[in-house]
């Protein structure tokens, strides 16, 4: 492990001893335990690349300059902001879609002792965030910009969340509303704003930038996003379980992922019947028929061809950018996710 991100990790204890130490858990030793198992359960346990890329993006920002120890903190600290929001999300994303693993165990409102209690522990994570950011941020020249980041950021999010629950009423009642400009929508909200423009603006931030003159930045990363997410659904059918950490779930939710809306897009009339009849449906039979008929029209080529062509578009866009320190730090991302198996 790089020393770089070896500090990253450093900070996940000092942070989370911060927040234990709050006067709420002071005289209750049963939920200062409660917190602390939560966090060690949803926060730390992902790939971090979210989080991990603050810290690389800062880096490159200040080409190539050594970070003092205080700046490695700072960017550390803002990395674990988008690890916990990412918990957060987490959390009530497995609820809302019923999942039964996340990262390899199981969904924690799984757990028996934790149910419901699982929402509150979303809400807990959420104001963790704000709580890290108040800390060791409040003094900064970009405090408000930051705070009205994770806002606007985690707004966009929960927008695509409602959006991809409402569609999947809809697909229920006619698959043949899924379209790839529906499920564009889902998804750049959904994931990309969170997965991938957040983590650039905090570097930004802190080297001093104004996001308003950013914009190319942020759409390079939303494209970058959503390419990611197609990923996500596509691994979410034909990635292997013990290499993801999660089983997946889209077919028998009846989720407007890409692979449906692809099979629809290619499939006769007869095929058409079978995805009508299948799709949605929490029954082995009827989700290995939907994966068949993926297999017959061979979606995971159709995948392949999008992701070549999505590599090259985004290397074109990347390549045109002014700044090579700009660049880099988009081609770093690019590369930590092309043909990504997890
Ligand atoms: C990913 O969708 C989207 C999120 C995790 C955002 C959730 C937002 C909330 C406001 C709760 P997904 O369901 O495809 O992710 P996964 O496959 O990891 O379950
Ligand atoms: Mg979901
Ligand atoms: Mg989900
Ligand atoms: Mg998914």
């Amino acid at each position: 492990m790089s020393d770089l991100h070896s500090k990253f990790r450093e900070a996940y204890p000092v942070l989370k001893e911060e927040l234990l130490n709050d006067p709420a858990f002071e005289y209750d030793d049963a939920s200062r335990q409660w917190v602390e198992r939560m966090l060690d359960y949803n926060v730390p346990g992902g790939k971090l690349n979210r989080g991990l890329s603050v810290l690389d993006s800062y880096k490159l920002l200040k080409e190539g300059k050594e970070l003092t120890d205080d700046e490695l903190f700072l960017a550390s600290a803002l990395g674990w902001c988008i690890e916990w929001l990412q918990a957060y999300f987490l959390v009530l994303d497995d609820i809302m879609d019923n999942s039964v693993t996340r990262r390899g165990n199981p969904c924690w409102f799984r757990l028996p002792k934790v149910g419901i209690i699982a929402v509150n522990d979303g809400v807990i994570l959420r104001n963790h965030v704000h709580r890290i950011l108040k800390k060791h941020f409040r003094e900064k020249p970009y405090y408000v910009e930051l705070v009205d980041l994770f806002n606007e950021v985690e707004f966009q999010t929960a927008s695509g969340q409602l959006i991809d629950l409402i569609t999947t009423h809809e697909g229920e009642k006619d698959l043949s509303k899924y379209s790839l400009t529906v499920h564009r929508r889902i998804v750049q909200y959904k994931t990309a704003y969170y997965s991938f423009y957040l983590s650039v603006a905090c570097a930004l931030l802190m080297s001093g930038e104004n996001l308003d003159n950013h914009v190319n930045v942020k759409n390079i990363l939303v494209e970058m996003g959503v390419y990611f997410q197609v990923q996500d659904d596509y691994l979410d059918c034909f990635g292997a379980p013990e290499v993801t950490g999660k089983i997946g779930t889209d077919i028998e939710d009846f989720k407007c992922s890409w692979l449906v809306v692809k099979a629809l897009e290619h499939c006769n009339e007869e095929q058409k019947k079978l995805l009508y009849e299948n799709y949605g449906k929490a029954d082995a039979a009827c989700i290995s028929k939907v994966k068949e008929l993926y297999k017959t029209l061979d979606i995971q080529g159709a995948f392949e061809e999008y992701e070549r062509e999505s590599y090259e578009k985004l290397t074109k866009s990347i390549e045109a950018h002014p700044s090579k320190a700009v660049q880099a730090v988009l081609k770093s991302f690019l590369a930590k996710i092309y043909k990504r198996q997890k």
